[in-house]
């Protein structure tokens, strides 16, 4: 069902960076600081031929899989010679982290034992969980081979005292469960093999190796490996491709297609030639998107273990963002990362239970579902579809239970609470524009609750503006801003900790009468507090107007990171569409960002 709509956009691009990694240049320290891992990303997918297809099937009605970073990196779990390292573990060797020499990092494959490595118990979880298909780290950039690699002896049959070869054992697992199984290989990064990216430039003895001595020689007889010993495999996940050269990987993709017809690639294999687009990592869009595409994200902060990292997202978080994605008309990658021994963490692994027993009660939700015809989340929560019918998760109930609907012009048949297997008659009201559905005064211990809302008519039809909330305070973006005058919208990202990304819209650059302008439909005339969210720094003097010629202007202090200041109270006299504009009159008018909008009822 999605398909069909996606249909309509045959070609997409997501040509989004222009700045690649140069390829097998000397790089130094200073320019690794520069060149971040986002550069190397690749989200763009030439076209769309594939959506028909039957392997397009598996990624786009599940939209849910486990994703497992699982390496050599697990060992040291964030720890280098008695000094623990933050960020993302598998990045320990990076000179940003704990800066290994490669020999010296290889050595501690001779430690590697994950006696706790169960196939099937993570086969299980993932099962457990409702995902449909986990895809799992093959070889990272660290170049270790997490397989029998009869290629290269870095791997965790002959440098281990594992010996056994746990993909092996994980694609029966998954093949005995009726999960979908596929690999991550990083195809350019490899920072161990001579001539890989980031890895030595010279062999053993001292020759230099090039970019194409380490592909021939490991990189594309691994990846021939990955795909004839595992039985039939449906993802093969390269990352990270930077500037590869084309024609390597045309090569790549010749082999996996010639070998694993089935198997769908992401848009990381690079130039254009993945069959769904990976958008940055961790990042859930605000808007919704055509195509087919994925968002992956991780349990923790970190994509492997990391011995001090149980920051693990709650079961609610995990289903507010599956669902936003769905919603968005993604399909969402959730990583976990098992430990030295071989085991996923308890405390994450709980979560995801709790996360698969909410799933199996409202499966409809998310599996083979559409994206929300309001194109955006709503302030109570999100919405995804099956046809005409309306699947409303509420994250945030309003204090009076009343879950309006903004601009929907269908009527409603009916509309049922769908609670401990029993369904409860919602009694729903339409005045106007907005439809309102009344939640009933009872306590719902679900993490997330779910009305079911069948609609009259052939089509869902929904006006795509935003709206302006009588009981909730109605948060707007700049991705939903309607106009920007006179400033610069980009969108920007960073890293919290070392490749923990954040992605925000925001605008800056303010010029002479800069603004930026939302339009909104008023339920409730009335007054409303303002709050605006942007960086800066010194002091910011900000004006908000309306259309009806409401005013407020006041100072509040910045910081360098993202936060919320109130600005005051403004008046919305009559009901209906009305625009807000936001401009900053004092105050640095290049570095001065703002990234959204909050109108709270009083
Ligand atoms: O550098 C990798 C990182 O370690 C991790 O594997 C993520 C997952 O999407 N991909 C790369 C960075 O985007």
């Amino acid at each position: 069902m999605k398909n069909a709509k996606r249909l309509n956009h045959i070609l997409i691009g997501f040509f989004i960076f222009s700045f690649l990694f140069p390829l097998n240049a000397q790089i130094t320290k200073d320019e690794i600081k520069e060149k971040s891992m986002d550069e190397m990303w690749g989200q763009e997918i030439s076209s769309s031929t594939v959506l028909l297809s039957e392997r397009a099937k598996l990624f786009d009605q599940s939209n849910f899989g486990m994703f497992i970073h699982w390496g050599l990196f697990s060992n040291l779990g964030g720890k280098w010679k008695d000094k623990t390292y933050y960020g993302i573990g598998e990045w320990i060797m990076n000179p940003r982290m704990a800066d290994i020499p490669p020999q010296e990092y290889m050595k501690t494959a001779s430690s590697f034992n994950p006696t706790e490595f169960d196939a099937k118990k993570i086969a299980q979880l993932a099962k457990d969980a409702g995902m449909k298909y986990i895809i799992i780290t093959s070889k990272h950039h660290e170049g270790f081979a997490m397989f029998d690699s009869k290629v290269s002896s870095f791997d965790i049959v002959d440098a281990t005292p594992f010996g056994r070869d746990p993909m092996k054992e994980l694609a029966k697992a998954c093949d005995e469960l009726g999960l979908g199984f596929g690999f991550y290989y990083s195809h350019n990064q490899d920072w161990t093999a001579p001539g890989g990216t980031r890895g030595p430039k010279v062999d053993n003895e001292g020759k230099t190796a090039s970019f194409e001595d380490y592909f021939y020689s490991k990189c594309l007889p691994q990846v021939k490996e990955i795909c004839t010993n595992y039985g039939e495999i449906d993802f093969v996940w390269f990352d990270t491709p930077g500037d590869m050269d084309k024609k390597l990987v045309v090569e790549l993709v010749d082999v996996v297609r010639t070998l694993q017809p089935k198997a769908m690639l992401c848009s990381r294999v690079g130039h254009g030639l993945g069959d769904y687009s990976s958008k940055g990592d961790m990042e859930v869009p605000l808007l919704n998107m055509p195509g087919l595409w994925e968002t992956c994200d991780t349990n923790n902060d970190s994509w492997s273990y990391a011995w001090y990292d149980n920051n693990f997202k709650s079961p609610k978080e995990i289903l507010k963002r599956l669902i936003s994605t769905v919603a968005r008309g993604g399909t969402y990658l959730f990583n976990v990362g098992p430990n030295n021994k071989g085991a996923i963490p308890e405390i994450g692994a709980s979560f995801l239970k709790d996360v698969g027993n909410w799933i199996g009660k409202y499966p409809d939700v998310i599996y083979n579902a559409g994206s929300s015809p309001w194109g955006f989340a709503l302030p109570w929560g999100d919405v995804t579809t099956q046809g005409n019918n309306l699947y409303l998760s509420i994250f945030d109930l309003p204090s009076d239970g009343l879950i309006h609907l903004p601009k929907l012009s269908n009527k409603i048949k009916s509309a049922q609470l769908l609670t401990d297997g029993k369904q409860i008659t919602l009694e729903t009201d339409k005045n106007k524009n907005w439809t309102t559905i009344k939640f009933p005064p009872i306590y719902s211990k679900e993490l997330v609750s779910v009305v079911k809302v069948v609609l009259e008519g052939e089509e869902v039809k929904v006006e795509k503006t935003l709206a302006l909330y009588p009981n909730m305070p109605t948060k707007m973006h700049i991705d939903h801003a309607t106009k920007v005058d006179n400033a610069e919208q980009k969108s920007i990202r960073w890293m919290e900790k070392f490749g923990e990304w954040k992605h925000v819209n925001q605008v800056s650059n303010w010029q002479e009468n800069g603004s930026v302008e939302w339009e909104v439909d008023v339920k409730t005339p009335g007054l409303y507090y303002v709050l605006l969210n942007y960086k800066g720094n010194g002091r910011l003097v900000w004006n908000v107007s309306t259309s009806e010629n409401e005013m407020i202007q006041n100072q509040q202090a910045a910081t360098e990171k993202y936060a919320t200041y109130p600005i005051g109270i403004i008046e919305f006299k009559k009901s209906g569409k009305q625009t807000i504009s936001v401009s900053l009159v004092d105050g640095n008018k290049y570095s001065s960002s703002l990234n959204s909008i909050t109108l709270k009822p009083i």
